[in-house]
């Protein structure tokens, strides 16, 4: 903590807040390469939630990245200080009682432990799985193209790193389960109540 800072207790408990919403708040953290389908699987997942009246928000890479995250690009250190950032405001979310769903590469190891340190029980990390190949072929944004020509650098799969979950929470593989199979197993996996 900070010189001359005083942490407040407020009031009302996250604990109330929950109740009062009836749902325990939880950060699903979809970690997997460009493409894998994190964000497609975070709407699904959402709309699921949100038509079994369950309240969620989804924190995304690209929409981040435009706002809060602006300052940062694609080196391993601003990978890191980005993955931080998502991590305090995930957890900030959480408090509120929220059910927060990420959308981020989040490539190593060491970061996504470093978020799981910061959000605590509520961490649930989901392996978006799909072989490079299959991302590469997806290609919805048309990066990988321009990754292997080397116009962009830095590439998640191509010329960085993505080191995968070693013991993740949830896994899908969205190369083998429809997009819709892989929320309903996610949201099946949840202890929400
Ligand atoms: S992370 O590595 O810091 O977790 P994040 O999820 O925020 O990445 O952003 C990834 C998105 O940024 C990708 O889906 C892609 O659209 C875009 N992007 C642009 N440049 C790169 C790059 N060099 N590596 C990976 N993704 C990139």
């Amino acid at each position: 903590m900070g010189k001359n800072i005083v942490k407040h207790d407020h009031k009302v408990t996250k604990e109330e807040r929950e109740d009062l919403m009836n749902q325990k708040s939880k950060v699903i953290w979809l970690t997997g390469l460009s493409g894998s389908g994190k964000s497609t699987v975070a709407n699904e997942l959402a709309v699921k939630l949100q038509n079994e009246g369950k309240l969620a928000y989804i924190l995304d890479g690209d929409n981040i990245r435009m706002g809060l995250c602006k300052d940062l690009n694609f080196s391993d250190d601003d990978r890191k200080e980005n993955i931080r950032r998502i991590g305090e405001i995930a957890k900030l979310i959480a408090d509120t009682g929220v059910i927060v769903i990420t959308a981020f590469i989040s490539p190593f190891i060491e970061e996504r432990n470093n978020a799981k340190e910061i959000i605590g029980d509520d961490f649930i990390e989901v392996f978006v799985d799909a072989s490079l190949e299959i991302c590469e072929n997806r290609d919805p944004k048309g990066f990988y193209k321009k990754a292997r020509s080397g116009e962009i650098p830095k590439f998640t799969g191509i010329s960085s790193p993505y080191e995968k979950p070693l013991n993740p929470d949830i896994y899908i593989n969205t190369g083998e389960m429809s997009i819709v199979e892989c929320s309903d197993f996610i949201f099946n996996n949840l202890k929400l109540d």
